[in-house]
């Protein structure tokens, strides 16, 4: 290429600048697999007091939700774990009530600690008890309450990045702290079975798979679908249970989607590139997109897990690879 040539083109590119025009010869951005999110870890017992700490200075009411939010490292002001998933963890306290409001993004609680609260879905009461995985299926009214006598903590998941990406974020307030309950379930029945994955069935059904359907990378692992429409919970999240035996030795595995692990009990080692993460009840990581990770456990440990694997597979982007 001869210098006039590049000056030409150095010329051209600035020529079509202010039409907002940008030569794709002259474009920056790596069109690789991965994301911007990075690898991060929040460690319960470090998160725990600042939840207790949260009730003395905001009452659920002025809060609304009274919510940590755990923010990628990489997307500070965003408030996204990834760039496609929201999480936070969210403390409701003896008497208190999260008023009922709908949106359009869809919401999963994993329920951590404690008992006595519940959540209303679409008029439907259900208990929240630890390990269980709820739904909240988009622009469903919801309410949340503790109607016991300890405090409550409970993993929220959203897919608000999707709603902000698509321009498509809708919300309201229902008029009064409650919706009407039309049904209260103590167990799952035709009502809340849409809604509500107890944790002791989850953990039955993961207990009884069979040696033979152990997964080199996760273990066993379960993925929840819908009753009804045997397919994952929600067009763009979809959740998982898995069990690493004492013992296990992962392989290392990547996939496309953004990962947000919760450890329901045990606690694993978590290898990340050059990074080992010691993952104890109850601590939250996040795994970004393409990022090669490698689980270990010198105890038997559960976890749970979502991720934009849904969104995925329907828009037909979904990769996965097993590594050396
Ligand atoms: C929400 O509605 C809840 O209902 C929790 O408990 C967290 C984060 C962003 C947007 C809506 C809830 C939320 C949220």
């Amino acid at each position: 290429m001869n210098t006039s040539n590049t000056s030409d083109l150095q010329q051209f590119k600035e020529s079509v600048h202010p039409l907002n025009l940008l030569p794709l010869w002259e474009r920056h951005v790596k069109l690789v697999p991965g994301s911007q999110s990075i690898p991060a870890h929040w460690s319960y017992d470090k998160v725990r007091p600042f939840l207790e700490e949260s009730v003395r200075l905001i009452t659920k009411k002025d809060a609304d939700r009274r919510v940590l939010v755990m923010e990628n490292p990489a997307l500070r002001g965003s408030s996204f774990i990834s760039q496609s998933l929201f999480a936070g963890q969210q403390i409701i306290m003896p008497g208190e009530v999260a008023p009922s409001h709908r949106h359009s993004p869809n919401a999963l609680r994993f329920v951590v600690e404690g008992e006595g609260a519940y959540t209303s879905v679409d008029g439907v009461k259900m208990k929240m008890r630890p390990g269980d995985f709820i739904v909240t299926p988009n622009f469903m009214w919801h309410d949340h309450g503790n109607e016991g006598n300890q405090a409550v903590v409970w993993m929220d998941g959203l897919d608000t990045p999707f709603t902000s990406l698509f321009g498509a974020h809708f919300r309201e307030n229902y008029p009064q702290d409650i919706y009407p309950v039309t049904h209260t379930c103590h167990q799952v029945d035709e009502h809340s079975a849409n809604f509500l994955y107890p944790w002791q069935t989850s953990f039955d059904q993961l207990l009884a798979m069979p040696p033979t359907k152990i997964d080199p990378a996760h273990g066993m692992k379960l993925r929840y679908t819908n009753p009804q429409t045997g397919k994952d919970p929600f067009t763009t999240i979809a959740a998982f249970l898995q069990m690493l035996p004492k013992g296990f030795q992962g392989q290392t595995y990547r996939s496309t989607d953004h990962t947000v692990f919760n450890v329901a009990q045990g606690s694993c080692l978590l290898e990340v590139g050059h990074q080992t993460y010691h993952l104890a009840t109850h601590d939250v990581m996040v795994i970004p997109a393409w990022e090669s990770y490698r689980f270990s456990s010198s105890e038997m440990s559960i976890l749970f897990s979502f991720s934009d694997r849904s969104a995925q597979q329907a828009l037909g982007f979904w990769r996965e690879e097993y590594l050396a």
